[in-house]
C-alpha cells in the first residue's frame, strides 16, 4: 500500500527543509510574506505536519528520533520567523520616518512679492499730501460730455482745445475727458461750498507718442471753494505741497492763462539746479462759479492741475514717458 519510508530519507527531509526555510525566511521582506512562510512551514497543513505524518511509517524506535529533530526544527523556525519579524517590522518604521521626515531647516518656495506700479504710487503721494492738507478725493467718468468737459469750464464752441485735433470724439457729444476738472464741475452741482476736493485719473488727448508725450496720460487737479480764498491760499497750497513732494526746493509762480481761472499761474520748481515748469494754476474764473448758481460775489476758489507723468519722471528720473506704459519689467522692478 503506502510506501516505506527509511529514518535517512526523513531526516534529510528535515536537513532540507531546515535549509529552505532558513533561506526563504532570510529573504522574506514583509510580515505578510512570514506569516504565509509561517503557515506553509509550521502550519496544520505545512510541510513539517506532512514530514511527521510520514513518521508513523517508522519503526516505533526511530519515532522518537525524528519527533525530537522536528521539535528542534519547529523551535527554530519559530525563532528565524520572530527574528525576521522584528528586522522587518524595524526596517519598515525606518523607511517610514525617512519618508515622513520633514526639514524645518529648508527655505520657502520663493513667492515673489509684487510691487506698485511707479505711476500709481505717484498718484498716492500726490493725493496723500492734499490729504493731509484736508481735501478729500473725488473720483469720475472717463467718458464725459463735452458740457462737462468744456462748456461748464468756460471753453467756448469753437475753442481750439475742443478741435477733433485735440480731443477724442465717442458722438456729436461724448468725448472722453481730456482733464479731470469734469469731477469737480460734478461735484460742484451737488455740493455747496465749502469745498475741498482732489481729483485723480486717466485723461485722453490725440497726441502723437514721443518721449515725453502719450494718448494716455494721468492727471491730478484739486479745487478750493470758499469764502474769502485768495491768491495767497493758492500760492500757500500749492508751495507746501510741491515742497512736501520734491523736498525744499525753490518754487516760482509765472503768470499765464487757461480759460477756467483768472489770473493764472504756471508753477516752476528749481529741480537739481534747473527750472522745470510742473503744474498750472489759478483763481477760478467767476464765470465757472456763475455757471453752477455759486454767487462770485459770496465765493471765491482756486485750482490747480498737474500731469501725474511728468512728476513721476522728475521725482525718479525718468527720461522717456513710454517707459511708463510698456509694462518691462526689467525696467518696473527698480522701483
Ligand atoms: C495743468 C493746469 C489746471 C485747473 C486745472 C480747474 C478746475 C475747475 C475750475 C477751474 Cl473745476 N480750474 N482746474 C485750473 C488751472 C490749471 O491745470 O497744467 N494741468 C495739467
Amino acid at each position: 500500500m503506502s510506501a516505506t519510508i527509511s529514518l535517512q530519507q526523513l531526516t534529510e527531509q528535515l536537513d532540507q527543509l531546515e535549509a529552505e526555510a532558513a533561506k526563504a525566511i532570510a529573504t522574506a521582506a514583509s510580515a505578510a510574506a512570514l506569516e504565509e512562510l509561517r503557515v506553509g512551514l509550521l502550519g496544520k497543513k505545512g510541510k513539517l505536519s506532512a514530514v511527521l505524518g510520514a513518521m508513523g511509517k517508522l519503526p516505533g524506535d526511530e519515532r522518537p528520533v525524528v519527533g525530537q529533530r522536528a521539535n528542534v526544527l519547529k523551535e527554530q523556525v519559530q525563532g528565524l520567523l520572530s527574528e525576521r519579524l522584528t528586522a522587518v517590522k524595524a526596517a519598515a518604521m525606518a523607511e517610514r520616518i525617512a519618508g515622513e521626515t520633514l526639514d524645518v531647516t529648508m527655505p520657502a518656495s520663493f513667492i515673489p512679492a509684487g510691487h506698485r506700479h511707479p505711476l500709481i504710487s505717484t498718484i498716492e503721494e500726490i493725493v496723500d499730501i492734499f490729504s493731509g492738507l484736508g481735501y478729500r478725493v473725488e473720483e469720475g467718468p472717463e467718458i464725459e460730455t463735452d458740457h462737462y468737459n468744456f462748456t461748464a469750464l468756460n471753453i467756448p464752441p469753437h475753442h481750439p482745445a475742443r478741435d477733433m485735433q485735440d480731443t477724442f470724439y465717442l458722438s456729436e457729444h461724448e468725448l472722453l475727458r481730456t482733464h479731470t476738472s469734469p469731477v469737480q464741475i460734478r461735484h460742484l452741482e451737488t455740493n455747496p461750498p465749502p469745498v475741498r476736493i482732489v481729483a485723480p485719473g486717466r485723461v485722453y488727448r490725440r497726441d502723437a507718442v514721443d518721449a515725453t508725450h502719450s494718448p494716455v496720460f494721468h492727471q491730478v487737479e484739486v479745487l478750493a471753494i470758499d469764502e474769502g480764498l485768495d491768491f495767497s491760499h493758492l500760492r500757500g497750497t500749492v508751495t507746501t505741497f510741491l515742497q512736501r513732494f520734491f523736498g525744499d526746493l525753490p518754487v516760482r509762480f509765472r503768470a499765464s492763462y487757461f480759460p477756467f481761472t483768472e489770473p493764472s499761474a504756471e508753477v516752476d520748481v528749481q529741480w537739481r539746479g534747473r527750472w522745470l515748469e510742473v503744474m498750472g494754476c489759478g483763481m477760478v474764473d467767476p464765470a465757472v462759479l456763475e455757471g453752477l448758481g455759486i454767487d462770485p460775489e459770496r465765493y471765491s476758489g482756486f485750482a490747480a492741475g498737474l500731469g501725474v507723468e511728468r512728476f513721476c519722471m522728475v521725482r525718479h528720473g525718468i527720461d522717456d514717458i513710454r517707459r511708463l506704459f510698456t509694462s518691462d519689467l526689467r525696467f518696473l522692478e527698480q522701483f
